[in-house]
């Protein structure tokens, strides 16, 4: 008897030793130690040894059982340790659960119709530039063309700074900038997109807005090319079927000088009411460049000929996703900005 309890505890200490967690442990202390564990069943044998010798073999199972006790708690206290600070020893990580779904953002409405207008115009061979929006007033009105008494220049009309520096009213000084900087050399093909700044401010005008211009200087341009360039656009950004239709007019800068018509995109030209019956809406408004404004800036007028054209960010946007009310471009109101991809 004395002989199978000493192979017991060698046998238990060596599984004790090799046990990797608690698991493991857990099952030791079953196999020894539990009901039908192995020393149990050893201890209620007892019962069958001769009189005499069970103190001494009954002192040795019980302090085995002691032993056994005691060597399974320290062989647990050592993997609780082992583990405790790591946590990839703690934790299972699914790495197959999904993700956490990501809140994308979109861009705004303004934003997209720019980016649209910027694409189609490279796609022409323009250049996007650009420019501050303090400007003086040499370039945002004298290298123009625009006389000393023209209401545009009144404080009424514009945010001055000083008498001569002020908010930009277009972004036609980025495009007489460019043009300094090249001239003499041909040709020039620019976009000039940005904010711009006027005293205006009610369901239609904002003292903020969007504006695109462009501008084309070579030996040879016409009226034709202005055209052509302007219907390929309408068509790009409006559709295949889109018409265009010129209406003479004046700029101080532009000589001679068109309000651009496209047919009216909800009627096709039938007539409604977003076109006032017309069939025809005004988005552009273009020309010319007139000979003063090519020389001012470094170009001989009779070398080089140029055509120029304005148009609103937020008059395209209205149309183009029929918004009624200008301000809501500016209201940073959620609701309406998700609506647009
Ligand atoms: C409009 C009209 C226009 C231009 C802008 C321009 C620029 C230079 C020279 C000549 Cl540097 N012209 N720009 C020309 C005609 C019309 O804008 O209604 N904009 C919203």
């Amino acid at each position: 008897m004395l002989t199978r309890l000493d192979g017991l505890e060698q046998e238990a200490r060596e599984a004790a030793s090799s046990a990797g967690d608690l698991r493991e442990i857990q099952n030791l202390r079953l196999r020894y130690l539990g009901k039908k564990g192995e020393l149990t069943l050893m201890l209620r044998a007892l019962a069958q040894i001769p009189a005499a010798e069970r103190p001494m073999v009954g002192k040795r199972a019980n302090a085995l059982r002691d032993t056994l006790e005691q060597l399974f708690q320290d062989r647990e206290a050592h993997i609780k340790k082992s583990t405790a600070g790591s946590r990839w020893e703690r934790e299972r990580i699914d790495v197959t659960l999904p993700g956490y779904p990501f809140a994308l953002g979109q861009r705004h409405p303004l934003t997209i119709v720019l980016d649209e207008i910027k694409e189609i115009f490279i796609g022409l061979g323009f250049q996007v530039a650009t420019g501050p929006e303090i400007e003086s007033d040499y370039y945002n009105f004298e290298a123009l063309n625009i006389p000393e008494d023209h209401p545009a220049r009144d404080m009424q009309d514009s945010f001055y700074f000083t008498r001569r520096f002020l908010l930009r009213t277009h972004t036609s000084p980025v495009q007489v900038r460019a043009m300094e900087m090249q001239a003499p050399r041909l040709p020039l093909r620019i976009i000039a997109p940005g904010k711009v700044y006027r005293r205006d401010d009610d369901a239609t005008h904002s003292p903020m807005f969007h504006q695109v211009e462009g501008l084309a200087v070579d030996r040879g341009i016409t009226f034709a090319d202005l055209k052509g360039t302007l219907l390929l656009f309408a068509r790009e950004m409006f559709g295949p079927r889109q018409r265009i239709r010129l209406r003479p007019s004046y700029f101080p800068f532009t000589e001679p000088s068109a309000e651009v018509d496209i047919s009216c995109i909800i009627c096709a030209g039938e007539g409604c009411r977003v076109c006032s019956q017309s069939g025809w809406l005004e988005i552009l408004g273009a020309g010319l460049v007139h000979p003063r404004v090519l020389e001012v800036s470094g170009y001989d007028p009779r070398e080089a000929t140029g055509f120029a054209f304005g148009m609103g960010v937020e008059r395209i946007a209205m149309l183009k996703y029929r918004v009624d009310d200008l301000r809501l471009f500016f209201s940073g109101d959620l609701r309406f900005l998700k609506q647009f991809r």
